[in-house]
């Protein structure tokens, strides 16, 4: 995906925001006794701005520490948030798109479970004349004007972070490496991006090959079941490639189970960096995690303030992340905050 807009650092965006919310609550708190925000909203000024978001589900750790991340934020900023969890489903997401369309919301955020299917809700949206925001998985809609910006990561890159680091670590090998991939949930973005990266990335030595790739649903127990089929269908396995902690979490359960040693017997590699998945890291049973930020929420509300008041905002705001080794997650996990 071709990509314009801005990388802002999540410190950068954070000091604007403050600046921002300052500066709007202030002007906010001689108008309203909730500090909302005087210059949003759609009637007087005196109104809080409403944003109706549409969340995954709770699928994971990072899901969790994202649906808190918004939810503090919008009370930081005066928001008032209609806050709908999809459980996984797209038809639930459009559901409550549609409801928020009805409840006349000031602006529609939501993280698209897929990447494809969204035209039409997005259209009544944009009649509707209610900004949408994307955040943390994007769409495939042809017609960019259906949405204001996208918040959010770099997929592509953080499955390319995952195979460059590999590459290197089996540079030595002189015999096949056998990888299996528990990838994200069917039709996501982040599953098909993450995917797509790491491919492209250990192209650069013939010896590392995926032998077994499927979907574990980004869930512990979608892990730990695929993980128990590849253990039976495959003799030998040298590295696991998970799309997200939660699944790496589950597989160690299947491959400790199955009397082999995570970490060593087989290199693990996954994606996110929540707690629970750095001190797997820490323990020496992840080998190296791609982090994906789920603090997206200070993010949003600032560009929703700005979409709400027809200002211009990028077209992607993407966060910079980073990566960890066993070393790495030590040192970070006493201030990790998810
Ligand atoms: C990535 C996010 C993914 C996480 C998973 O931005 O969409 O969904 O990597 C989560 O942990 O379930």
């Amino acid at each position: 995906m071709a990509k314009t807009g801005i990388t802002l650092t999540r410190r950068g965006l954070g000091a604007m925001l403050a600046v921002g919310l300052l500066a709007g609550g202030l002007a906010g708190c001689g108008n309203s006794d909730t500090g909302g925000d005087s210059d949003s909203g759609s009637s007087g000024g005196n109104s809080k701005l409403v944003i109706g978001f549409s969340q995954v589900g709770a699928e994971s750790g990072w899901r969790t520490a994202n649906t808190n991340s918004i939810k503090e934020a919008a009370t930081t900023a005066g928001y008032e948030l209609k806050f709908d969890d999809a459980q996984g489903k797209q038809e639930n997401q459009i559901k409550a798109i549609r409801n928020f369309i009805q409840q006349k919301v000031d602006v529609i955020a939501f993280s698209p479970v897929v990447e494809s299917g969204w035209d039409t809700v997005l259209k009544e949206a944009k009649d509707a004349k209610i900004p949408v925001i994307l955040t943390d998985r994007a769409v495939d809609s042809a017609d960019k004007s259906l949405y204001k910006t996208f918040i959010g990561s770099d997929f592509v890159k953080e499955g390319k972070l995952a195979g460059e680091w590999l590459v290197k670590e089996k540079s030595a090998a002189t015999g096949p490496v056998n990888i299996v991939e528990l990838q994200g949930t069917t039709g996501a973005a982040p599953a098909n991006d993450r995917k797509k990266g790491f491919a492209e990335a250990i192209a650069a030595n013939p010896n590392l090959k995926v032998v077994a790739s499927q979907s574990g649903d980004f869930t512990r127990a979608g892990g730990k079941q695929v993980m128990e089929q590849f253990l039976r269908a495959n003799p030998k396995i040298d590295v696991l490639f998970a799309h997200n902690d939660d699944m790496g979490l589950g597989a160690l359960e299947a491959i400790t189970a199955a009397g082999k040693t995570p970490g060593k017997d087989i290199t693990i590699i996954t994606v996110d960096a929540v707690k629970d998945g750095m001190q797997a890291l820490a323990d020496g049973k992840f080998n190296f995690i791609a982090e994906c930020s789920p603090l997206l929420g200070p993010q949003l509300m600032d560009l929703a303030k700005k979409v709400k008041a027809g200002e211009e905002v990028p077209a992607r705001v993407e966060t910079e992340e980073t990566t960890f080794t066993q070393e790495q997650a030590k040192t970070a996990l006493p201030n990790r905050k998810y």
